[in-house]
């Protein structure tokens, strides 16, 4: 059978960035994926995601985001295609609550510009929202959004013109590891063995690694977007990607691009579980609800009829970081899994990562938060 440096399992988000990243250092990729690329199965679909670099889950993940943002610019404009759209970001939330005071924290650790605003300070900069009293805001400049579809086709485009072979609607049937040190992997299609293998396949992990079984839980999420009654509010050059905690639960949105509605998802700690092997994708009547409900209340000049209502996966981990690491007991194969629902804007850099620690075991960055033995009793 076929042999190669590198397999990656799963080509969405993180795995079409570490084929790039693998085939950029000159190494023979095969990256294997279940369904379409680009396809609405997983976690890499719906236009958009948000890049924060002010980052309330903690200041740990600052100096990746970082790397994530430069590499989001120096990608598209490798691929000729423009991914990474700066808006500015704001996190808004109740005086005195969580995401505000530990976004603001984040940007103190690591000296990124930001500036907090109050109430009124909000509704004049932004009319589009109308907000409780007492909600103040954290904006941070360098914010914005990064094109999901679109970052798959470039990291693949940009693979495959350094020679890696993409293989879609090939599903994974299992991997072994091989007294050699390599791998073997089985797909429903063929057999190819490999030096090193990298498994980002999402929702469906667990089944490539079963140690994650027990840690990783998958949940449906719903997006959506929705008729405006005044876009020019809402256009990227004036209104910023942004999270909102409400007392209904946490909601993200986004400036319009490309699609006419004003896209909102959530709520973001909404846990509805689901089984990705299930296909059903129709978003939970529940969150759509709740997703127009925050619209009306607090975007109401975007509080329209629903023009695309779609449903898409959470994987999460008991702690909500990440986990990247090998497998247990197998160097050669390495994972990054359970983003939680806050990894797309992370996928350049995991890619990189990921690159990194099949080829020489590490990482510049400190990866000892997203280890998987944290979680050993
Ligand atoms: O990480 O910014 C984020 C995010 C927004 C919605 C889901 N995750």
């Amino acid at each position: 059978h076929h042999s190669y440096d590198v397999i990656v399992a799963g080509v969405g988000a993180m795995g079409s960035a570490a084929c790039w990243h693998l085939a950029k250092r000159g190494l023979k990729v095969l990256g294997l994926e279940r369904f379409n690329l680009g396809h609405a199965m997983g976690s890499s679909h719906g236009m958009t995601r948000i890049i924060r670099l002010a980052y309330f889950e903690g200041s740990h993940y600052v100096p990746i985001v970082r790397r994530a943002h430069e590499l989001w610019e120096q990608t598209g404009t490798e691929a000729g295609m423009k991914l990474l759209h700066v808006t500015g970001s704001l996190d808004l939330a109740p005086e005195g609550a969580g995401p505000v005071e530990s976004s603001l924290q984040s940007c103190l650790d690591h000296g990124l510009s930001h500036e907090r605003l109050d109430g009124p300070d909000i509704t004049r900069r932004f009319p589009g929202f109308n907000l409780p009293a007492g909600h103040v805001g954290l904006w941070q400049p360098d914010g914005g959004f990064v094109a999901s579809e679109k970052a798959i086709y470039a990291h693949v485009g940009l693979a495959q013109s350094r020679g890696a072979e993409i293989r879609t609607n090939e599903p994974l049937l299992d991997w072994t590891p091989t007294a050699q040190g390599g791998v073997v992997v089985r797909t429903e299609r063929g057999t190819y063995s490999a030096g090193r293998l990298v498994i980002t396949s999402g929702g469906w992990i667990a089944d490539a690694v079963p140690a994650l079984a027990k840690r990783v839980s998958t949940v449906r999420q719903a997006i959506g977007w929705f008729t405006t009654r005044r876009p020019e509010l809402f256009r990227p050059d004036v209104f910023p990607v942004f999270i909102l905690s409400v007392e209904e639960g946490t909601f993200y949105g986004f400036p319009l691009y490309e699609h006419p509605g004003f896209k909102l998802g959530g709520p973001h700690f909404g846990r509805e579980p689901m089984d990705p092997r299930d296909d059903d994708r129709t978003p939970s009547p529940r969150q759509v609800a709740l997703i127009r409900e925050c619209l009306a209340r607090y975007l109401p000049d975007a509080a329209g009829e629903p023009l695309t209502l779609k449903g898409c996966v959470y994987s999460v981990s008991p702690d909500e970081d990440f986990i990247i690491d090998s497998v247990p007991g197998v160097p050669q194969a390495v994972f990054a899994s359970a983003c939680s629902g806050h990894g797309f804007k992370f996928a350049s850099a995991i890619g990189e990562i990921l690159a990194d620690l099949s080829t020489s075991g590490q990482s510049a960055f400190d990866l000892k938060p997203f280890a998987l033995d944290r979680f050993a009793a």
